[in-house]
């Protein structure tokens, strides 16, 4: 069975140049439906502010995750990696939002021409927060070294909330790992110095999103897609929405004899337990 998350907006995509990116509340909870209808079990979130630029605003944050959970059965997956320009503070604020699960990036990459920071001591609380709120973490994972780390923060810092450890490889970011079927085979190598029952998806930005697919399903692993991390379907050919690249991962997938997987059955596989 596989595990897919739609990754639908980032902070880095721009809108005028990209349309069909959703920047929108509405736009983002139509874009949530469409995808949860086509195979999806977990939404990882960026907003925009009124002028479709990055925000962490915590009350936009507040209504998201609200609108999402109304209108959807999808885990609510927050960002804390924001935009590479945010503050530390902001980003661990937006656990204050109390999502399901956010995401904890394991390590400091050059992300294009600018730098993604994650500091040691960053990530400690970030996980260790996420424990004390009852956040389930994605652990993202740029580069095999952050796979090192992730061990030496289990090791000194004990398991996430609910015990099971699920990574996101993000392959083919420029400064991070090559976005190809031997990096992901040298990640799963070191995986196995995690706990039993480590789970993983994987995502290969641009043009790598195919090739990282194939080899995360050959792999047995589970698949994050969506505009974030690519907006080109094929060769000259834009992406029209968020949905049309879940269906093509849920069509990879079954073809894999290993069909999507629903909310509710991804929250068991990933130990999140119900929140009143
Ligand atoms: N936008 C990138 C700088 C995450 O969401 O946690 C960071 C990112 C990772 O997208
Ligand atoms: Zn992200």
């Amino acid at each position: 069975m596989t595990l897919i998350t739609v990754a639908p907006t980032g902070a880095e995509v721009d809108k005028s140049a990209v349309p069909a990116l959703p920047v929108t509340l509405d736009e983002l909870v139509r874009t949530a439906k469409e995808c949860e209808s086509v195979g999806a079990s977990v939404i990882h979130v960026h907003i925009r502010d009124d002028d479709a630029r990055p925000t962490l605003d915590l009350g936009r944050l507040r209504a998201t995750v609200s609108a999402l959970r109304e209108s959807t059965g999808l885990i609510v997956q927050l960002s804390s990696g924001g935009a590479v320009t945010d503050p530390e503070s902001d980003r661990l604020a937006v656990l204050e939002a109390e999502p399901e699960m956010a995401s904890c990036t394991m390590g400091t990459v050059n992300f294009g021409d600018d730098v993604f920071h994650n500091r040691w001591a960053f990530i400690v609380e970030l996980h260790t927060r996420m424990r004390d709120r009852g956040i389930v973490p994605e652990y993202e994972i740029f580069d095999l070294g952050h796979l090192t780390s992730l061990r030496r923060l289990l090791d000194g810092h004990g398991l996430p909330h609910g015990g099971h450890v699920h990574v996101d490889l993000v392959m083919g970011v420029p400064g991070g790992m090559a976005g190809t079927a031997s990096a992901l085979t040298a990640c799963v190598a070191a995986m196995r110095d995690l706990p039993d029952g480590t789970t993983f998806s994987a995502t290969g930005i641009g043009r790598t999103t195919l090739p990282v697919l194939l080899a995360s399903l050959a792999a047995g692993g589970h698949l994050r897609v969506g505009m974030e991390d690519t907006v080109t379907y094929a060769k000259g050919q834009p992406v029209e929405s968020n949905a049309q690249l879940v269906a093509r991962a849920a069509a990879f997938a079954r073809l894999a004899q290993r069909p999507p997987i629903t909310p509710a059955a991804a929250r068991e596989l990933l130990g999140i337990t119900a929140r009143s």
